[in-house]
């Protein structure tokens, strides 16, 4: 007799991993209704695993029950469009098969939190939800905190159960689209174009398209020239135009489910259409109609900027770049092209103004790109939900238009950059999945409360003891206002080691090319942005312009980002600018200090492996808070020769 197989996975299932419930309703014994799609049968199959390892002992009854069931009633063409309601003393979910999906992971989530009949009718606010991977075909991440790469191993694509599982994961949470390739294009990633990895491409195509997410490439602009053989990318060029056409004619016959492409252009050394004086719409257009006879889209970021500046150069302001390339062409955009935008001007800082092309752009599709890698948040060794930050700048008005003018009503689609790898956890720390989970749910309703998705998520992941969901909710939501407070002060970012952004180096860029400047002396600190100075704000409508543009009027958490301050300018509660940035410091390591404490508290009620592995990145954390602390206030006492007024020990 052969040996039974036994199945490990090495990796945990995150809040899919369904805990056993002490009372469920009696409907969770049957489940009726028989979806016909893929995706249909797929929610079908979640459901009876999901109930079952809650508790219940569900069987699937055909068409009909009898009895209070769950009944999944598949209806074709509505969309993502679900309603969840209660019908007698059951409940019916009423969907495509997608639809239905998104349905039943409600259901499985609710009822996992003690909720008997969810009933829910929703819609999701963007077509395009996205996670955007920085894999590179190596199976190495660029800014990856988690491991390596699942979805590449040994130069080519790769698929695996995880592969499955992680499209659960998203799909659980409302996502529906994955770009699974480092926007920087590497050599061997070059080929995902062509048909060498064709067969291991469409296992992964079809794996998400059965939970409903399509698969996205990043792709080099200048593929033309590297794999093509041409000696241009030139986008107008008539060779160049048919190459694309061509190879978009193969791929897209091959591979099911490839929604677009992705596309850095003219960005941190990318090639791009400035190369062949063409702009931005001149790029974009060309693959746009190279991917439209298959209903394909093109992402194209907006992350152009001058990435050679000479420091002694103050007149160019990396804040203004994405504005000043790309609000000018609105309306030169093709229908199916996507402008992707950060959501600051700059970089993904724990800190930054909302970026103002986000109300630029009237006639062209845009999406916003945040990023829940963190890569400048603490790299997943520091705890730093995102969701507070992620809401601020969906509800930010841009006031260009009376009403309707808020970031998440003018934008089409949200995509967000991965910080899944393969560690056992998928995030590194394990409070990192909370930014994963969170931004699905707010991708699908950005009025969603990142609170109530902290405790849902808490609860989901550690079980429903209340002192847990208490102690983790609030770790979550004091993270980032205390990472904040320990490495850069009100907005001014940066400060991080070159390279690796991990840990401080107050002049780690100051003299480099990447124009992040802190211009610090003796007396002052700050980039004047206003008027006066490099102008960025006249890139806001007028009311915030001005707002922006006097530091009284400024919103105080971003005073730095905008204005050139002496050290001994007063803040509106009185201290000086330099004793805020020495005590913020100060209080920001005691904060952090108090959430480890508080995660201690919690080691009779989690799982011993849990709580060491999430203890451990709070002693990193603890250290790195330290040094950001000792280093920055250092730094700015040996600068401006100010005491702290407390008298606490800064180092000479
Ligand atoms: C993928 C920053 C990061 C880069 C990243 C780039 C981008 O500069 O440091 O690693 O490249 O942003 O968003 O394209």
């Amino acid at each position: 007799m052969q040996p039974k197989e036994v199945i490990f996975v090495d990796y945990s299932l995150l809040w899919l991993d369904w805990k056993p419930k002490r009372a469920l309703p009696a409907y969770t014994k049957r489940i009726a209704g028989m979806p016909a799609t893929r995706q249909g049968k797929a929610a079908q199959r979640e459901l009876m695993a999901g109930l079952k390892a809650m508790g219940a002992e569900t069987m699937l009854c055909g068409k009909v029950a009898d009895g209070p069931s769950i009944k999944l009633t598949e209806s074709l063409g509505s969309g993502e469009k679900i309603t969840l309601k209660r019908s007698g003393d059951g409940m019916e979910l009423i969907g495509s098969g997608i639809a239905l999906l998104y349905g039943v992971f409600h259901l499985l989530r609710h009822l996992a939190l003690g909720e008997d009949y969810p009933e829910w009718d929703s819609s999701p606010a963007y077509a395009i939800r996205m996670l955007d991977h920085w894999d590179n075909a190596d199976g190495s991440i660029e800014r990856g905190y988690s491991g390596r790469s699942f979805f590449f191993r040994d130069g080519k694509p790769f698929f695996s159960e995880r592969t499955r599982d992680y499209v659960r994961l998203l799909a659980s949470c409302g996502l529906n689209a994955c770009c699974i390739n480092n926007v920087n294009v590497h050599a061997n990633a070059l080929k995902l174009l062509t048909g060498s990895y064709q067969r291991e491409l469409k296992r992964i195509a079809v794996c998400l398209g059965e939970y409903g997410v399509s698969l996205w490439l990043s792709v080099s602009f200048s593929s033309p020239i590297e794999l093509g053989g041409l000696e241009t990318a030139d986008p107008l060029d008539p060779r160049v135009r048919q190459w694309w056409k061509d190879t978009c004619g193969k791929l897209f016959a091959s591979i099911p489910n490839l929604a677009g492409f992705l596309v850095k252009a003219d960005s941190e050394g990318r090639p791009g259409p400035h190369s062949y004086g063409r702009t931005q719409a001149e790029g974009a257009n060309m693959l746009a109609e190279a991917v439209s006879p298959f209903g394909g889209k093109i992402l194209w970021r907006c992350f152009v900027y001058n990435c050679t500046q000479d420091w002694r150069d103050t007149k160019t302001d990396r804040a203004s770049a994405q504005c000043d390339h790309f609000a000018p062409l609105d309306g030169q955009f093709r229908g199916n092209v996507y402008l992707q935008i950060k959501n600051g001007p700059v970089d993904f800082q724990i800190r930054e103004p909302v970026s103002p092309l986000l109300g630029h752009l009237e006639h062209t599709a845009s999406m916003v790109e945040f990023q829940i890698a963190q890569e400048y948040t603490g790299q997943q060794k520091h705890v730093c939900y995102l969701l507070p930050m992620f809401r601020e700048v969906l509800d930010f008005h841009m006031e260009h238009k009376p009403e309707h003018d808020t970031v998440k009503e003018n934008i089409s689609a949200v995509c967000a950059v991965s910080n899944t790898g393969d560690d056992y956890n998928w995030t590194g720390h394990d409070l990192a999945a909370a930014n994963l989970f969170g931004f699905g749910l707010l991708a699908w309703d950005p009025s969603a409360d990142p609170e109530e998705i902290a405790r849902e998520w808490s609860i989901l992941t550690f079980g429903d003891d209340p002192v847990v969901t208490r102690t983790v909710t609030d770790i979550l939501m004091n993270s980032r206002r205390v990472y904040e407070k320990y490495t850069v002060p009100l907005g001014i970012g940066w400060m991080c080691v070159p390279g690796n952004h991990y840990g401080p180096s107050p002049d780690g860029y100051e003299y480099d090319r990447w124009g992040t400047y802190h211009r610090a002396t003796h007396k002052e600190i700050g980039v004047e942005r206003g008027p006066d100075g490099t102008g960025y704000t006249e890139q806001y409508s007028p009311r915030l312009a001005a707002m922006y543009a006097s530091a009284e009027n400024c919103p105080e958490e971003l005073l730095l980002f905008f204005h050139r301050l002496p050290y001994d300018y007063r803040m509106k509660d009185g201290r000086t600018l330099l004793q805020r940035i020495y005590d913020d410091h100060f209080e920001g390591y005691e904060e952090a200090q108090a959430m480890s404490d508080a995660w201690n508290e919690l080691r009779d009620k989690l799982d011993p492996e849990v709580y060491a592995r999430v203890q451990d990145r709070f002693r990193e954390q603890l250290r790195c808070a330290k040094e950001w602390r000792d280093v920055i206030n250092t730094w700015l006492y040996r600068l401006s020769l100010i005491p702290d007024e407390k008298g606490r020990k800064i180092y000479m």
